[in-house]
This record gives C-alpha cells, sequence and structure tokens, in this order.
C-alpha cells in the first residue's frame, strides 16, 4: 500500500509540474526566434473574408466603396481588435491597428495590404498581406511579445483604384482625384465618406517622409515566375511606376448602310488601329514594360450607327518612368497620325502617373536571410503589379514578400495561392519584422 501511495504522489507532483511549465509557456515571452504563425487560422480568415462580395463563379467583386467592401471592413476590424490592436480610422479611411512598443522614441513599423479587390477578382491579392499582418499582430499578442518599436497593421484603402489610402498617406490627394469616379460609381470623395473617412482632416492623413522606421507588405506575385521556377519567397526588388490615360477618339456619327466606306469617319476604326499600334509600340522595346487599353466605350453603341466617339483607357507601366513617359509620348504622337489617316481626332486626358519605387536594399538582405533560416528557397523578382509598398516607400523604407501565384493568375475568379506558400509568406513577414525591429 505504501509503495502505491508514493507512485501516485511521484505521479500528482509530476502532472503538477508538467502544468506549471505549460503555464508558464503560455505566460512567458516566447523567444522571438522560435514564433511562428498559425497557418489554418490564416486561411480560415480568408475564407470568411472572401464571403463579402462573393461572385457565383467564384472570386469576388469587392471593389472600393461598395457595401461588400464596407462589410469586409469590418470584419478585419473585428480580427484586429481580437490580435489586442488599438483600432482607428484615418480620414482617408485607411483602417490603422497599432500597438506600443517598449520604446516610445522609435518610429513604427508598417506591415500591411488592402482588402478591395478589382471587380470580378480574386480571393488573394491584397487580403493574404492584410490577414497575415493581422495573423503576426495576433501571435505576439498571445505570446505576450512586445516589439521595441511602435507597430502599426495598415489596411489601406482604394488599392486597387489607384493606391488612394496609401497614396494619401505618402504623397497627399487632390481634388482631381477625389473627384474622380471609382469602380463603385461613387467619386473618391464621396467613397472616402461613405467608407468613414472625414475629408476636413485629410492633411492630417500626410505623414513626412522619416516618420516611419519602415513598411513590409506580404503579396502574392500575381505572376507566374515563383510556380514556375519552384521557388518559395520572392524578394520584390522593386515596383513598376504605373501610367494612366483616358483617350477620346471624335469621329462623326452616320448612317451605317448608307454612308460609303470611303466617306466615313469612324472613331472605332480609329480606336481598332490605336490598340494595335499601342500593343506593337511596346513590344518593339527591348525590357519588361507593359501597356494595355482595358476598357474602351464605342457611342452611340448600336449596330446601324457608324461611332462618332470612342473613349478608352490606356495604361503603361515599366520600373524606369523615363521609359514610360517615352512611350506615352510616342504613342500619342502616332495617335495623331492615324486620326489623319482616318479623319478622326484624338485627345488624351493628362496622364496619372504612380511612381516606380525600389525597395530598400537592407530590406530585401533581411528578407532573404529570414526566409533561408526557416528553410525556405528564395529570388530577388520585380513587380510588375503596383502595390501600396511604393506609395509608402515616399516616405520611407519598404520591402515586399512575394508568394506564389498559381498558373500566375490574379485580378481573375482563378486566382489561388496555396495555403502552405501563405503560411511560409506570413512567418516570413512575423520574422522579418522581429528582425527590423531589432534595427534603431
Ligand atoms: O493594378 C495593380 O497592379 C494592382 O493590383 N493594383
Ligand atoms: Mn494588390
Ligand atoms: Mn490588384
Amino acid at each position: 500500500m505504501a509503495a502505491l501511495a508514493v507512485i501516485e504522489s511521484a505521479i500528482l507532483c509530476a502532472m503538477i509540474r508538467f502544468a506549471f511549465l505549460v503555464v508558464l509557456t503560455l505566460t512567458l515571452p516566447a523567444p522571438p526566434r522560435d514564433l511562428r504563425v498559425q497557418g489554418q487560422r490564416i486561411s480560415q480568415h480568408l475564407q470568411a473574408l472572401s464571403q463579402f462580395g462573393k461572385n457565383p463563379q467564384g472570386g469576388v467583386s469587392r471593389v472600393a466603396y461598395s457595401d461588400a467592401d464596407l462589410a469586409g471592413r469590418q470584419y478585419v476590424m473585428g480580427l484586429m481588435r481580437e490580435a489586442q490592436l488599438e483600432v482607428t480610422v484615418d480620414a482617408v479611411g485607411n483602417i490603422v491597428g497599432s500597438r506600443a512598443g517598449n520604446d516610445p522614441s522609435l518610429k513604427p513599423l508598417l506591415i500591411g495590404s488592402h482588402i478591395d479587390s478589382v471587380p470580378e477578382g480574386g480571393n488573394y491579392d491584397g487580403t493574404t498581406g492584410s490577414l497575415s499582418a493581422i495573423e503576426v499582430a495576433q501571435m505576439l499578442a498571445e505570446r505576450h511579445v512586445t516589439l521595441r518599436h511602435p507597430v502599426q497593421v495598415v489596411i489601406f484603402q482604394n488599392e486597387e483604384g489607384g493606391t488612394v489610402g496609401s497614396h494619401a498617406i505618402g504623397g497627399g490627394l487632390d481634388d482631381k482625384l477625389l473627384n474622380s469616379v471609382s469602380q463603385s460609381g461613387k467619386t473618391i470623395r464621396d467613397g472616402t465618406r461613405f467608407i468613414g473617412g472625414d475629408l476636413a482632416l485629410l492633411a492630417q492623413v500626410q505623414r513626412p517622409p522619416g516618420s516611419i522606421a519602415g513598411y513590409l507588405e506580404l503579396h502574392i506575385e500575381q505572376g507566374g515566375t515563383l510556380e514556375k521556377s519552384k521557388i518559395n519567397i520572392g524578394v520584390v526588388e522593386g515596383i513598376v511606376g504605373i501610367l494612366h490615360s483616358e483617350v477620346t477618339i471624335e469621329g462623326f456619327a452616320n448612317h451605317a448602310g448608307t454612308t460609303p466606306m470611303d466617306q466615313r469617319h469612324d472613331a472605332m476604326l480609329s480606336a481598332a488601329r490605336f490598340v494595335e499600334r499601342v500593343n506593337q509600340i511596346v513590344t518593339s522595346i527591348d525590357g519588361r514594360q507593359v501597356g494595355t487599353v482595358g476598357w474602351l466605350k464605342a457611342q452611340p453603341g448600336a449596330y446601324n450607327v457608324i461611332p462618332g466617339k470612342v473613349t478608352l483607357g490606356l495604361e503603361l507601366r515599366d520600373l524606369d518612368e523615363i521609359k514610360i513617359l517615352a512611350m506615352f509620348n510616342r504613342i500619342r504622337a502616332e495617335a495623331a497620325m492615324i486620326g489623319q489617316l482616318n479623319d478622326t481626332h484624338f485627345s488624351f486626358s493628362d496622364p496619372t502617373l504612380i511612381h516606380p519605387a525600389l525597395t530598400d536594399k537592407r530590406f530585401q538582405k533581411l528578407i532573404d536571410d529570414t526566409a533561408k533560416e526557416l528553410g525556405l528557397t528564395t529570388k530577388v523578382l520585380p513587380s510588375g503589379a503596383g502595390h501600396d509598398a511604393q506609395e509608402i516607400a515616399e516616405i520611407g523604407p519598404v520591402g515586399m514578400i512575394f508568394i506564389p501565384s498559381i498558373a500566375g493568375i490574379s485580378h481573375s475568379p482563378k486566382e489561388f495561392s496555396r495555403p502552405e506558400d501563405i503560411e511560409n509568406g506570413a512567418n516570413v513577414l512575423l520574422q522579418a519584422l522581429l528582425k527590423l525591429d531589432e534595427l534603431p
């Protein structure tokens, strides 16, 4: 009997000791290098967020300033509060989740992305980086890790409509942009109000250069390079500049049946020749530049009326701003010649230009080292897509982490990234943030 009592008390002591260790592990700050995200929780949140603006064919239409965008914003703000972030909405409508650091003299480290989508877009563009940033904050809170730097998780408004929210922080918004009409049909001005912005205080949103310690963004590649080369992590070296101009072609509307072919001022014919010429000019130059006519509207738009007017959207992108402007000037010159040939007239709106941005070399190395320490393969590559990071680069050093897009598809319901790749990217984001926190 006595031996049994001894065994029982030894087991009881072992159980108490085990319980104490468990409590201790969960309450003491975790050794940061061991910290990892919960990939499954990110996937669950992606799935939940994908319900806001869900399309029957898959993917989402959660365009900025839509009801779906508003609902998605409420959802992510709830997750940010659960992650023990102090959630505010700035005057332009960016959602900012803040957590104080141990050293209030240090400037904030920012992580984040966007949750608005293009019409009929996918479930991973922007949301992967946004929800991973929230997961990083959640994990730091759960494991009682406080950084030296203040941390801000930022969900920028209307990234797809021209990186509006991040542009407001990096460079301010002008009336021309505020009065422009967004995909939702609202002007950016009205849309900003709709999501809770306060236009009277817009000036407060802009942050001066040097006001942040750095910004890290995780994003899907939206191209096929990583998947094709079976690389886990992309270290982004730079983000392309993007020029937009609305082109108007004036012809003369007339009867499609009675107007001889040699007496027409056919705006649609000029437009067709213009689109072809844009493609020829852009592909005739060495490099990775791209040029697109993404939308076109013919008026009056009837079978039996020769289009008297066509408006279309021209977009040019490259890492080199000089090259973008040179292509734009050449396209305008050749459009005038098309007009002469067809008896139509071309005019171009003043172009909007989002500047290209190089990422910070130190951040590139830090991301590369972090990924390799996690046993992941890496590749340095440019971003052919625009991102909030290029706007935030106006006020501080930025770094971008890419994960593979399956078949390189994006801005489509078929956009997909694997859960394990998302988890890898989020762990690189977490560990890179911890490394950045060790810098002054
Ligand atoms: O258009 C872009 O490159 C980005 O997805 N907004
Ligand atoms: Mn994006
Ligand atoms: Mn996008």
